[in-house]
């Protein structure tokens, strides 16, 4: 209300379009599906972040895509023909980091805001990586088959310190690792989309001298997205032109390398050796070729899976549920062209 003149005053009236008061109000009130159990205490957080909204607790996906018409907010995973009957649904919040497996062609196309937990696994996933490049530089596997015979076998082993980690993708796993790979004294080098410098990468290539990067790595780490860009970027050619000893990890995603061309380049020992968190295929069958591949440590998927990031993807949704009802912009908010 504005005073003109003492005892006259103009009221603003602000005509706001009925579609949107109705998206307002489900702003503010929405119906939220969380698909994952918490114990009281983290739902009295989320609760908080959110006082009016309708909050409701599913242990699986399948119970909350019965109902999923009522949805205004949906953590955790939604099928695509679940996605199709959603039709209040505005917002969905994914505990994974990676955004692939929601971008199916209805979300990329909708107007439905799509936020990742991306960062809630970065710090264990660069641990996992550096246990991994740890267990393959001094052969771990052997001193475990010594020690299931009651073997002492020693031998001359070697240190990660000067040697070169390679990086594709500089995300928050990325950097995290490019830290923790420094501290151990290794040369790092990584691989992104725009070549801007990043701390504790002593150099910083963008995909067009991808076989430049891959030629002097000793280790190829792969923490970046699948997108539509990464998918199959490591061919028969890439892991010719790595370096003949390098090891390759895949920590992030699984098929960002060729299946057969990864096979192949361990088989005919192209390359030393992997390690194998992410897969192209999960779970692993138990029939793949992988399992058995020369000098191969395979783990189920299985790096970021500690409490500390449940804790944090948790933390991500309960600030962007606070954004949400409060009409500010989300956090981790995918790109849906570029797919993270
Ligand atoms: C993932 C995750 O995206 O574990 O793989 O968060």
């Amino acid at each position: 209300m504005v005073t003109i003149l003492p005892g006259i005053t103009r009221v603003n009236v602000v005509v706001v379009p009925e579609e949107e008061q109705v998206n307002d109000a489900a702003r503010r009130q929405p119906t939220v599906f969380v698909i994952r159990s918490f114990e009281e205490a983290d739902r009295a957080r989320i609760a908080a972040a959110a006082p009016l909204a309708d909050i409701r607790y599913f242990d699986d996906q399948l119970a909350a895509e019965a109902d999923i018409e009522q949805a205004t907010v949906v953590a955790g995973p939604v099928s695509p023909g679940a996605f199709a009957r959603a039709r209040q649904l505005r917002w969905q919040q994914l505990w994974l980091a990676g955004a692939d497996g929601a971008l199916h062609p209805a979300m990329r196309e909708s107007a439905v805001e799509l936020t990742s937990a991306k960062g809630n696994g970065a710090i264990p996933l660069a641990e996992h990586a550096m246990m991994l490049m740890l267990m393959l530089n001094r052969d771990t596997p052997r001193w475990l088959r010594a020690q299931a015979d009651r073997r002492w076998e020693y031998r001359i082993h070697s240190e990660l310190n000067g040697l070169t980690c390679g990086i594709i993708g500089l995300g928050n796993c990325g950097q995290d690792l490019a830290l923790k790979a420094h501290a151990f004294h290794m040369h790092v080098l990584g691989i992104r989309r725009s070549s801007q410098p990043t701390a504790h990468v002593d150099e910083v290539f963008t995909f067009d001298r991808l076989h430049e990067f891959l030629a002097q790595s000793d280790f190829v780490v792969v923490t970046a997205p699948r997108t539509e860009e990464t998918t199959g970027m490591l061919g028969e050619a890439e892991f010719r032109a790595m370096k003949p000893g390098a090891y390759y990890l895949s920590i992030s995603r699984g098929g960002i390398a060729e299946d057969e061309a990864l096979l192949k380049a361990l088989r005919e020992g192209w390359i030393a050796g992997a390690g194998l968190d992410a897969h192209s295929i999960e779970p692993l069958p138990a029939d793949s070729p992988f399992w058995d591949a020369p000098n191969t440590i395979i783990t189920p998927h299985n790096g970021a899976s500690t409490r500390n990031s449940g804790r944090r993807g948790l933390d991500i949704f309960i600030e962007n549920l606070r954004r949400f009802t409060a009409g500010e912009p989300l956090h981790n908010l995918v790109d849906k062209e570029h797919g993270y």
